[in-house]
């Protein structure tokens, strides 16, 4: 009877012992069948700005390559016009115009995300993903009052990134320093950083007081702090040898983004690598620099296109290219004159920026949030072009579904099949956002509804889409939003009014 007893306690022991080491086994089966990925997120590139989307009169090899191999989608969609709006939706998966705080934000700005609200990173962290962001930031650090000279937190490192290399707004908005993992790097503490968006420090130079120390001009805002010579938004005093040097941004963020795939390659990782071109002030290397003919902001284009193609090949050089998906994208449309006499309007030529579409950056028309969107998977995605809609708001739920996690509370939802190419059944409806303002994309129809305020930004030149009555376009026949046809579809309107409610929340 003991002998007994004791056998099969110990045959139940073994039993453990074998499940134990069968569910380990096919938990790490499960973590190898888990791809990288990889967000490649550019800033203020424009529907028309690479040559797989029309452009003739500059080339970018190594985006298109990625289109000829991957998904091509025509009809992708940022969340905003803006930047930090749309980083918020696609990173939370949550509409921005939920949140009243989500517009550009100054570099001073605490936190937009809470510590307990979903995201990318902190969803796909739970799912045994090692998690970085490396480049631009723009929504907010800190809980305000930040002082940069000590460690600035909560940050990125709180809402999901194991790590982070950041420049923490825009590449025009003080403070002009990288900072890594909460800390401004490089920083010298005898020579402390402030920073203010109200007041300057005293004696401290500025575009107005200093214009002999300029090396490119401004045109609307950026009159403040001269640091390298560029006019910023806001003031900025100390910090030396923190200070980035804006020609070689892109170097810096690329060998950033490099150095993490070589060392995280063992394990999945999530990486959003956002790039800062062709957002202002355009600072193109020397090898870049004069290349397209269209001046800075077709040059740091032609320096993206390079960073990408180079990020690339690390993939494959590191073995790891077929395990990887890559979401290519943009925050927003474009723009030429963003605040700086650079040469971008001049030199544009027969170049248009956002292609076929109306409107741009800052716009509720289709230029401001149709953007540039590629997904790629060596060996996975069957390549093609596809007219389905998609939406960065629904990378959250999609990436979700890939690695199995799949309660995900948001605006946020699953359109996986659509990304890989496995079925064009995209988003039916969608709402879009402009400083503020939405606008209605439903199937084959564009609808705004009325906005007070001017139709058209000078400082910009970009119309905005606001007109005090109801605006609907039939893309499929006029992807040029020419025809405002609210007034004779009148059936067509009262729908997509009604979808516009309903997804708002309104009566
Ligand atoms: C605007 C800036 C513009 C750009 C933008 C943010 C002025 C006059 N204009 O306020 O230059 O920085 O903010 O761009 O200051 S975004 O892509 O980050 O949203
Ligand atoms: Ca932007």
């Amino acid at each position: 009877m003991k002998i007994n007893t004791h056998y099969s306690c110990f045959l139940l022991l073994l039993s453990f012992f074998y499940l134990g080491l069968y569910s380990s086994k096919a938990q790490s089966k499960e973590a190898k069948s888990k791809p990288n990925i990889v967000i490649i997120y550019l800033d203020d590139l424009g529907y028309g700005d690479l040559s797989c989307y029309g452009a003739t009169a500059l080339q970018t090899p190594n985006i298109d390559a990625l289109a000829k191999g991957g998904i091509r989608f025509t009809d992708g969609y940022a969340t905003s016009a803006t930047c930090t709006p749309s980083r918020y939706g696609m990173l939370t998966g949550q509409y921005p115009w939920r949140n009243k705080n989500a517009k550009i934000l100054p570099g001073t700005a605490p936190l937009l995300l809470t510590t307990t609200q979903e995201t990318i990173p902190k969803m796909l962290k739970k799912e045994g993903y090692q998690t970085a962001v490396i480049g631009k930031w723009h929504l907010g650090l800190g809980s305000g009052d930040t002082d940069w000279n000590k460690k600035i937190t909560p940050g990125p490192n709180e809402v999901g990134f194991d790590e982070s290399y950041i420049m923490a707004a825009t590449q025009d908005r003080v403070p002009t320093v990288y900072i890594e993992n909460g800390t401004v790097a490089n920083l010298d503490a005898n020579d402390p950083i402030s920073v203010n968006y109200d007041t300057n420090f005293e004696g401290e130079p500025t575009a107005l007081s200093n214009p002999e120390l300029l090396k490119m001009k401004w045109d609307h805002g950026h009159n403040n702090s001269i640091v390298n010579g560029i006019p910023r938004i806001g003031f900025m005093k100390g910090g030396e040898t923190a200070k980035w040097k804006d020609t070689d941004m892109a170097s810096s963020f690329l060998t950033k983004a490099q150095n993490y795939v070589k060392t995280h390659k063992e394990k999945p990782f999530f990486l959003y690598y956002a790039m800062q071109q062709p957002h202002v002030p355009r600072t193109p290397s020397a090898q870049f620099a004069g290349k397209s003919g269209l001046g800075p902001r077709g040059d740091v284009i032609l320096e993206a296109d390079w960073c990408v193609g180079e990020f690339v090949k690390t993939l494959e050089n590191e073995g790891i290219l077929e395990n990887t998906l890559i979401v290519f994208s943009s925050d927003n449309g474009p723009v030429l004159n963003d605040g700086y006499a650079d040469d971008a309007v001049e030199k544009t030529g027969d170049h248009k920026p956002a292609g076929k579409l109306r409107g741009g950056k800052y716009s509720l028309f289709e230029g401001g949030t149709r953007v540039p969107f590629i997904t790629y998977w060596k060996g996975k995605i069957k390549p093609g072009v596809s007219n389905a809609i998609v939406f960065q708001l629904d990378l959250l739920a999609s990436f979700a579904s890939l690695t199995g996690e799949q309660k995900i509370i948001s605006d946020s939802k699953n359109y996986w099949p659509v990304l890989l190419g496995k079925s064009t059944k995209g988003r039916e409806s969608l709402i879009l956002e402009a400083d503020g303002n939405t606008a209605l994309r439903h199937e084959n129809w564009f609808m705004i509804p009325p906005y007070n305020g001017a139709a058209f930004n000078k400082n910009v030149s970009t119309e905005l889409g606001k007109s005090s009555e109801y605006q609907l376009y039939d893309l499929r026949n006029d992807v040029g939003q020419q025809q405002n046809l609210a007034s004779s579809k009148k059936k067509e309107l009262a729908k997509c009014i009604a979808i516009y409610n309903d997804l708002k929340g309104d009566e």
